[in-house]
């Protein structure tokens, strides 16, 4: 009776009416896209994105391609459009192919957020017309990470200098490609003694990568070191110089944090990674995503932080945090 009674009331003064009153609270559905479903990096960003999902009442849903590839991507993304969710968070395979399927997102009334990659430029909301639709952009500041990858090469190698090279992905990745950028520019103005190879394109396959390091060491018996622009780029290239021999002396700076690279970092085979904050995008992603839904300006970029992580701080629980969940 005393509940019949309270509703009654509710009803009266008109509570139901009142803004975000439980009754009212519309559930949002929020899909997250990743690059590919395998990859630590992005089973990391769903962790983070579930927790902030979980803390909002959101219901968020995870779909996603087994490859990186912008032709496998876009039927999912088409999928998901179909099912009308209220946002998508995307990381873009590719800064022009996902530009017109977003397009459809954006004018079927979903709210695009990019998350890791951007499409066009990334630069958002600046009224241009062209890739400038998506919220926001919540990602790592690649150019940044790349030039902290340089660094840490060039301690690694030493006073000497030498040849070094990028395993990397395929251009046309916004991430990858402005990580060569940041580490190239970084040693061309700060250290003149390293000599940069030509990159060598993976497709996101550690062995192909594996075999281009032996068969870049097989050309430059002089090689000092090399920057996997990647999680695959770098394991690849961490296991090609293992098999040629040469751990330790070619070093080895990773971009990512996997369980696999850090028991490398402590086998000596890899000098240093650049993990980024893989949970924080997500986290940040599905709160701008909810920010922007219930009606808050939401920043046009978040930019999420890197760990530099080697040997001497393997061990320190404040940085094993940030290692990947697989
Ligand atoms: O490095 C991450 C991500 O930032 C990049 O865009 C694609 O590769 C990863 O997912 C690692 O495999």
């Amino acid at each position: 009776l005393k509940t019949v009674a309270a509703l009654a009331l509710g009803g009266a003064i008109g509570l139901s009416a009142v803004p975000g009153h439980a009754q009212d609270k519309k559930t949002y559905t929020v899909a997250l896209i990743p690059g590919l479903t395998t990859d630590a990096f992005y089973i990391t960003m769903r962790k983070g994105a579930q927790a902030a999902a979980d803390a909002l009442g959101v219901t968020l849903v995870f779909q996603g391609a087994p490859e990186f590839n912008p032709v496998l991507q876009v039927p999912v993304l088409d999928a998901t459009i179909a099912r009308k969710p209220d946002a998508i968070l995307i990381a873009p395979t590719d800064t022009t192919q996902l530009v017109e399927p977003l397009r459809r997102a954006s004018e079927a009334g979903i709210a695009v957020i990019t998350v890791d990659t951007f499409i066009g430029e990334g630069k958002y909301q600046t009224g241009a017309g062209n890739a400038d639709f998506p919220v926001s952009y919540i990602a790592s500041d690649n150019v940044l990470g790349g030039r902290m990858a340089a660094r840490a090469l060039a301690t690694a190698i030493g006073e000497g200098g030498g040849k070094v090279y990028v395993s990397n992905v395929k251009p046309g990745i916004s991430t990858t490609d402005q990580r060569e950028a940041g580490f190239k520019a970084e040693l061309a103005e700060n250290f003149p003694a390293i000599t940069v190879l030509e990159t060598q394109y993976n497709e996101n396959d550690a062995n192909r990568a594996a075999s281009q390091l032996q068969a870049v060491y097989a050309r430059n018996s002089d090689l000092k070191g090399v920057f996997g622009a990647n999680l695959f780029s770098a394991l690849g290239a961490g296991n090609g110089v293992s098999q040629a021999g040469q751990s330790g002396n070619v070093k080895v700076v990773a971009f990512d944090a996997p369980g696999s690279i850090v028991d490398n970092i402590k086998s000596g085979l890899v000098d240093a990674a650049i993990a980024q904050h893989p949970a924080e995008i997500g986290y940040y992603g599905v709160m701008s995503a909810y920010a922007h839904l219930t009606g808050q300006s939401v920043p046009v970029s978040i930019g999420t932080g890197f760990t530099v992580i080697d040997k001497t701080n393997i061990t320190d629980p404040n940085v094993v945090k940030y290692v990947y969940s697989e």
